[in-house]
């Protein structure tokens, strides 16, 4: 195994490099979707795709797609992540996996290692929530989950995504068909931290997937009456705000009660934004997570009625909108007991888990055989400018992604 050990050294440089190329007007590793930062992030990422050997190019949807051809031809064994990342976000987000699966192409030419299928390796675009309430919108493009509604949804600010894309040099029309064939791929495996506290409470080096999250997101707009704060009673007032606050004291209580259930309203704008002034317009977005479907459309239908309840109280108009509705997705066994037997092999401790993140691979697997590797993450942070992972405790994960790929080459067709 010793000429298959992943090149820390390069590894860590590439990651440095990557993680900082940051929005200086924004806090922590901010990269967002849709921005220049984001745009050089993908571009870096190519450059380093390029120089592995693979060959690249841009899809409609704006996912940088790189392969290297196997002996046989016209399989494939696909490998990916993202590199965008939240508001405030941290450093190992996303490329830990692309940079981790470019290590492997380097790998597999240092060794003269030859697979049978075409590896292809896809960064893909947008994971993480854009201002116009869609996430994992690259892989959903590619499987063909995208439609013309999706182009005209609008951000805060009226601005549709159609009007948006170009600036990231994406064409409205080409994004609606920029579906990927899927029936030649074998599998799919994503590298990823975990996010979460599980495999540091547990003291173990690798995290096996077994099921994605699913994850209900909204968007509530309330409008209600622009008043002065000083002169309007409190009986005669229609203030959205308050009917915006209700609501989100209303996601708490309902993620509250259920079990491994999550409930957050991560936005929220009132205009005007005027101390002395009675709130006219509101919008809360968020989202309900957990591992049961059945939960979640319960969640989805009781905040409707809560929110609905909060404008009535107040003489103030709602429009709910669920912008995306993920049931949670299991992944596929004969992935996940290959990444668990790789990882027994190369000796590293693991554990089966449960992703509380959203990933792309959870859309992916709607086509083909999905497997997903955690590393742990310290502290258990993420979304979060202290996000961090030890150099060491990503290597594991780089080896047994690339000791997966060698395996399902010889076992799958
Ligand atoms: O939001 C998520 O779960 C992911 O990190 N994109
Ligand atoms: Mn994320
Ligand atoms: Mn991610």
């Amino acid at each position: 195994m010793s000429a298959l050990t992943p090149a820390a050294d390069r590894f860590h440089s590439e990651l440095t490099e990557l993680s900082t190329l940051v929005d200086g007007d924004r806090p922590g590793w901010t990269r967002r979707a849709l921005s220049e930062t984001d745009i050089a992030g993908r571009h870096y990422a190519r450059s380093l795709m390029d120089s592995a050997g693979l060959s690249t190019r841009i899809d409609g949807a704006g996912n940088v797609i790189g392969v290297l051809p196997g002996r046989l031809g016209g399989r494939e064994i696909m490998l990916g992540s993202h590199t965008d990342t939240v508001d405030g976000g941290g450093r190992y987000d996303g490329i830990t996996g692309v940079l981790g699966a470019i290590e492997v192409v380097r790998l597999l030419r240092e060794n003269d290692i030859r697979l049978d299928h075409d590896l292809v390796v896809v960064v893909f675009f947008n994971e993480e929530p854009n201002d116009f309430g869609f996430f994992c919108v690259g892989s959903r493009a590619m499987t063909g989950r995208v439609d013309r509604s999706m182009l005209a949804a609008t951000d805060i600010h009226g601005r549709t995504l159609a009007s948006a894309l170009p600036d990231s040099g994406i064409d409205p029309e080409a994004f609606l068909r920029a579906r990927y064939d899927f029936s030649k791929v074998a599998a799919f495996l994503e590298l990823h931290i975990e996010q979460g506290p599980e495999l540091e409470r547990m003291d173990r080096q690798i995290g096996v997937v077994e099921t994605i999250t699913g994850i209900n997101h909204f968007r509530a707009l309330f409008t209600g009456r622009q008043d002065h704060a000083g002169t309007t009673p409190m009986d005669v007032r229609a203030d959205a705000g308050c009917a915006a606050a209700g609501t989100v004291l209303a996601v708490e209580a309902i993620a509250e009660s259920g079990t491994n259930t999550r409930g957050t309203s991560g936005q929220i704008a009132f205009t005007p934004e005027a101390v002395n002034v009675v709130t006219a317009r509101a919008v809360v977005e968020g989202e309900f997570r957990g591992p049961d479907g059945s939960w979640l459309q319960e969640a989805e239908r009781r905040l409707t009625e809560a929110a609905a309840q909060q404008a009535a109280a107040r003489g103030v108009h709602v429009e709910m909108e669920w912008t995306t509705d993920d049931a949670p997705v299991p992944l596929h066994q004969p992935i996940t007991s290959a990444i668990a037997e790789v990882a027994d092999d190369l000796g590293f401790s693991r554990a089966t888990m449960f992703s509380g993140a959203g990933h792309d691979a959870g859309i992916i697997a709607a086509k083909t055989q999905v497997g997903m590797v955690f590393v742990p993450s310290h502290d258990g942070r993420s979304h979060c400018p202290e996000e961090f992972t030890e150099l060491t405790d990503i290597l594991p994960g780089i080896s047994v992604l690339l000791e997966t790929v060698l395996r399902l080459d010889s076992s799958l067709t």
